[in-house]
């Protein structure tokens, strides 16, 4: 269905253009980033100045448009500095998850082909033994902070070059590449345009209202296209005040929302569990707060009411994935009169949805009785979609049609009102605190441990509604199966949120004749 939310209006710009090119002299002294462990307080003015030093000095590096920069950094003030910095000097921004152990570092650095890197001092050593491993200079590997032998950020700042005047086709020319798995297979570079997030901070606008000044807290990472988008541009434009928080906290994030006033915050369920339920919230005032959004993964409806009527505030939640920049649905209370909280409303402006039958093909439509449509897989269309994955016109055509369509992977339902409910998960992709988890990436790994001669890895629910990572494991010995000590392997290799947390000893993985797992088949036997 076709969204009859206003049609956003899309600037033909640069994302730094659309978001800066109509600065006032009294927006310049807003502060746009409060460090919420110090208090350090950047402007817009600040931070605009900043970026476009930063885009001189890379191009004095030698970064030309196009070139590829990675970015490995948590949650801080400059973060805001060096993205939009790349950007500004015509590169491509290939975020890095700040959890990354050096080889999944090198992983995404390899296939991005990134001839620069961005990170900070505490992420130094994973960071730098990755960049070296791909052949990136010290000249060219920037540690914000300082470190020696390293550019910082205060000295490409004091070096004081002009930014350069790089001119891009917005609609064609790859803004950032964040690495996703879309429906299968390990993580693939997702080529997002200025065009898809411009166009998608524009048709967030008018859902997600935040007003000039008010404070933002970022907890949610900005590497990841939710914290990219829906917090740091969002917020960016809006001229809202964010404040920054590396990792999350609870005692951090309540003390925060108190004493910086926060008034919107941008949250995942898992955090939506501890406002809900924990203790500590009762020992701060959070009067503040006014609004909360929840994305990245299912919002129960009785949790989501929960936190609304125990803080006092309205909860929103977005759908979307990196493919889509990710917002393809937001649910707003009062929209259309009944709409639940369970569900994920109805597509932001400029897009369609289609729910398509996935025996038949057929379009299925809304029900004309109270109740659920039947499920079929949710197809998205709009200016938000995805260039395509970087080298690999095989998923790229798997996953967005001809006509235009993206395939999301996700089973979908109408209600009566045309607001759409995910009720399944089409695809493989496990979601461990709203963090993707790509079984195919667990699987080949699990299979050069010396034990382990075949094997298959799905997501559990846990009792908190989240998901687990669980490996089914054909041992090389009979006999001899050590689960916790596998476990703990895998835990030493990968970043904390991928670690396998179950583990079940079968005699042989399901798969079909063709050779692929059937992972139906898993999932029915826990
Ligand atoms: P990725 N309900 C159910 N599943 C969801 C939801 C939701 N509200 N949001 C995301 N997912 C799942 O690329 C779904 O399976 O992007 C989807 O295909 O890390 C997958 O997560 C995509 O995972 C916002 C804020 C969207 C965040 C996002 C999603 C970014 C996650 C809109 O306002």
């Amino acid at each position: 269905m076709r969204s009859t939310r206003p049609e956003p209006e899309i600037a033909d710009a640069s994302v730094f253009s659309a978001l800066f090119d109509d600065l006032t002299d009294e927006d310049r002294a807003l502060p746009a980033l409060i460090d919420g462990a110090s208090g350090a307080v950047m402007t817009y003015g600040e931070l605009v100045g900043r970026a476009e030093a930063f885009a001189g000095a890379l191009a004095a590096m030698g970064i030309r448009p196009g070139d590829v920069v990675g970015l490995h950094c948590p949650n801080v003030p400059a973060f805001a500095i060096a993205f939009h910095g790349i950007l500004r000097a015509g590169a491509t921004a290939t975020t890095v998850n700040a959890l990354y152990t050096p080889h999944e570092i090198e992983v995404q650095l390899r296939a991005s082909g990134a001839v620069a890197h961005v990170t900070v001092g505490p992420l130094a050593p994973q960071s730098l033994e990755a960049a070296h491993a791909v052949g990136i200079g010290d000249d060219r590997i920037v540690v914000l902070d300082g470190l020696d032998g390293h550019p910082s950020l205060a000295e490409l700042l004091a070096a004081g070059h002009a930014a350069p005047d790089v001119r891009i086709d917005p609609a064609t020319h790859v803004a950032v590449m964040p690495y996703s798995s879309g429906t299968t297979g390990t993580p693939k570079g997702v080529m997002l345009s200025h065009r898809n997030l411009v166009a998608n901070v524009a048709q967030c606008e008018p859902l997600i209202q935040l007003e000039r000044g008010e404070r933002v807290l970022a907890v949610l990472p900005f590497f990841h296209i939710y914290g990219m988008t829906v917090l740091l541009n969002l917020a960016l434009r809006a001229r809202g005040t964010l404040v920054t928080m590396p990792r999350f906290d609870l005692t951090e994030f309540l003390r925060i929302i108190q004493d910086e006033q926060v008034s919107f915050a941008f949250i995942a369920p898992p955090i939506a569990v501890a406002l809900a339920k924990h203790p500590l919230v009762a020992e701060y005032d959070l009067s503040s707060l006014r609004t909360a959004l929840s994305g990245a993964a299912p919002l129960d409806e009785q949790l989501g009411h929960a936190v609304a009527d125990r803080l006092g505030i309205e909860m929103l939640q977005g759908y979307g994935m990196t493919e889509l920049s990710p917002v393809s649905h937001v649910y707003v209370r009062g929209e259309s009169g009944s709409t639940p909280l369970g569900s994920v409303g109805t597509v932001v402006g400029g897009t369609e949805d289609r729910i398509v039958d996935i025996e038949s093909g057929d379009t299925i439509e809304p029900p004309e009785h109270d109740g659920l449509s039947e499920a079929g897989e949710l197809w998205v269309r709009g200016p938000q979609v995805m260039l395509g994955y970087l080298d690999n016109p095989e998923a790229t055509a798997e996953t967005l049609r001809d006509d235009g369509f993206l395939r999301t992977g996700d089973m979908a339902a109408y209600d009566a009102d045309g607001n759409v409910h995910i009720v399944d998960r089409l695809k493989e992709l496990i979601k461990h605190k709203g963090y993707q988890v790509a079984p195919a990436e667990l699987e080949a790994l699990l299979l050069t441990h010396p034990a382990v001669a075949d094997v298959a890895v799905i997501g559990v629910r846990t009792d908190d509604g989240d998901e687990d990572p669980m490996a089914f494991v054909v041992p090389v010995d009979a006999g001899a199966e050590d689960p916790d000590a596998l476990m703990a392997w895998v835990a030493e290799r990968v970043a904390p949120y991928k670690k396998v947390r179950r583990v079940a000893y079968v005699e042989a993985i399901p798969k079909s004749a063709s050779g692929k797992i059937l992972r139906k088949d898993l999932k029915a036997a826990v």
